[in-house]
């Protein structure tokens, strides 16, 4: 980080702005002042967080949120929307010049807003344009209340397949309890029971048999790299429109650890990510698209989305300006070096992990050879000051909610300037806290999936050695708070 964005500047800028909140409501001023000492004292191991700049973060507590932009860069519902003009198209730029993509779109306010404007632009591309233009409709104004009708069965009979949640993949691909999951028909692709790997014949045999509109690549808990160009030759094969959510590992592709066939971008019709996780930005989405797809893409706000948040996309330019530095390169291969030497901890010390390792950032623990669910096995590690969470393993047991894994990712910690010497003791500290964890019983006297008992002492022995590394590797060094 450059001189600006850390030390006796940031200090005055935060405490300042901390005493103008203070003299409003000084138990906002209080719970964001313990929220930085709290993330500072923890070891965070949440796959999808990181740490913002303090330009990013600071980018975000501006005036441009009083603003109204629906519409796009020089097309809005709102007059005097110049100046969110430059920031839109600031962003964008910012966005296709990193991940070289055709077009991109910066208003989504999150990944899962993203990924339904992409669906609802891939509905408007291929069913509803096509369907306008058999009927001689110029928009769907023009249709008769029977067209009209015609026209939302189509939308409701089109057809999805994306990974299932419990092999990695996504509510928002497909998950039946979710919208994706009643907006479309949908089917799901799994791992291999055995390896816990993608099998690309899997996929290509049931978009064979199903035939979806919409082929969904991407995942949020699965440990492994995608081949893209596989997974287009087979949306090919089938007609279906590739959709990429990269949410996890945008960080990754923008640092040019996944290049070839593992960069989403040139194969996908259509590609989503958050900006927070390793893309380390501010909360929000964007979307990159082909030529052929912006046009739909373009009109996400106000057909999906609500009005743009006009200061995020401003942080999110900051964001992605960062990510065009070469430093940031350093950090994405530092990101996936980690990954490994955290599985390597784990498996030297006889730890189990879901596909034996990770070629990613994230690494997916199955605590039930320590006897616990992940419920279980979370609380114990926060009681630690170790931060994550559970998450499902392929065909797990415990289900969505008390779950059997645990989910871990290197992104924040690299921020902080983690190794492999500090990633091999979380490891073995991690490892500790399990083995020293006991599960519960209900009042009942039965086995509980959630109640649990950490040994005594290690919760502070644990807290005691995360300082020693915490200490060495500050958060926002020289940021100190009145
Ligand atoms: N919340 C994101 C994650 O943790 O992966 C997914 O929505």
């Amino acid at each position: 980080m450059s001189d600006a964005n850390s030390g006796s500047l940031v200090s005055s800028a935060y405490n300042q702005a901390l005493e103008v909140i203070a003299s409003v409501e000084p138990r906002i001023a209080d719970a964001t002042r313990q929220e930085l000492a709290d993330q500072r004292a923890s070891l965070k191991l949440i796959a999808s967080e990181n740490y913002a700049s303090p330009a990013v973060l600071l980018t975000m507590g501006t005036w441009l949120s009083d603003k109204y932009a629906e519409g796009t860069i020089g097309h809005r519902f709102y007059a005097g929307c110049q100046n969110v003009d430059t920031v839109e198209a600031l962003a964008a730029e910012h966005a296709r010049e990193l991940f070289g993509a055709p077009y991109a779109y910066v208003q989504p306010h999150s990944g899962i807003d993203a990924n339904l404007v992409a669906y609802w632009s891939i509905l408007a591309h291929r069913v509803e344009g096509p369907w306008l233009e058999k009927v001689g409709a110029k928009n769907v104004n023009e249709l008769s209340d029977e067209d009209w009708e015609k026209l939302r069965h189509e939308f409701g009979s089109q057809r999805l397949l994306g990974m299932s949640l419990d092999s990695g993949g996504h509510l928002t691909h497909g998950f039946r309890p979710n919208i994706s999951g009643k907006m479309f028909h949908q089917q799901q692709y799994g791992t291999d029971p055995e390896t816990g790997l993608l099998d690309y014949d899997v996929v290509r045999a049931k978009a064979k048999e199903f035939k979806p509109l919409v082929l969904v690549a991407g995942y949020s808990a699965y440990p492994r790299r995608i081949n893209f160009a596989k997974m287009r030759e087979i949306a090919d094969e089938v007609g279906a429109t590739l959709f990429v959510d990269m949410a996890h590992f945008a960080g990754l592709v923008a640092g040019k650890v996944f290049t070839g066939d593992e960069n989403p971008v040139p194969f996908a019709h259509i590609t989503a990510t958050t900006t927070h996780k390793s893309l380390r930005g501010p909360r929000g989405g964007l979307l990159l698209a082909q030529e052929e797809y912006a046009p739909s893409v373009d009109r996400g706000c106000p057909m999906v989305l609500g009005g743009p948040l006009s200061h995020v996309m401003a942080a999110k330019a900051v964001a992605l300006a960062e990510a065009r530095r070469p430093e940031f390169q350093t950090y994405a291969q530092d990101v996936a070096d980690n990954a490994q030497h955290l599985a390597e901890g784990f498996l030297s010390r006889g730890a189990k992990l879901v596909t034996g390792g990770t070629d990613n950032h994230i690494v997916l623990l199955d605590v039930t050879s320590f006897g616990l669910t992940g419920r279980q096995a979370e609380s114990a590690l926060l009681d630690a000051g170790v931060v994550t969470n559970r998450n499902s393993v392929p065909a797990d047991p415990n289900g969505a909610w008390y779950t059997s894994g645990i989910r871990l990712g290197t992104p924040a910690l690299t921020t902080r300037g983690f190794g492999k010497d500090e990633f091999d003791r979380v490891a073995e500290l991690i490892v500790h806290v399990l083995q020293n964890t006991q599960p519960g019983t209900t009042k009942a006297g039965t086995p509980s999936q959630a109640s649990y008992s950490l040994a005594e002492g290690v919760a502070d022995k644990v807290k005691d050695a995360s300082a020693e590394m915490l200490d060495k590797h500050p958060l926002y060094p020289g940021l100190e708070l009145k």
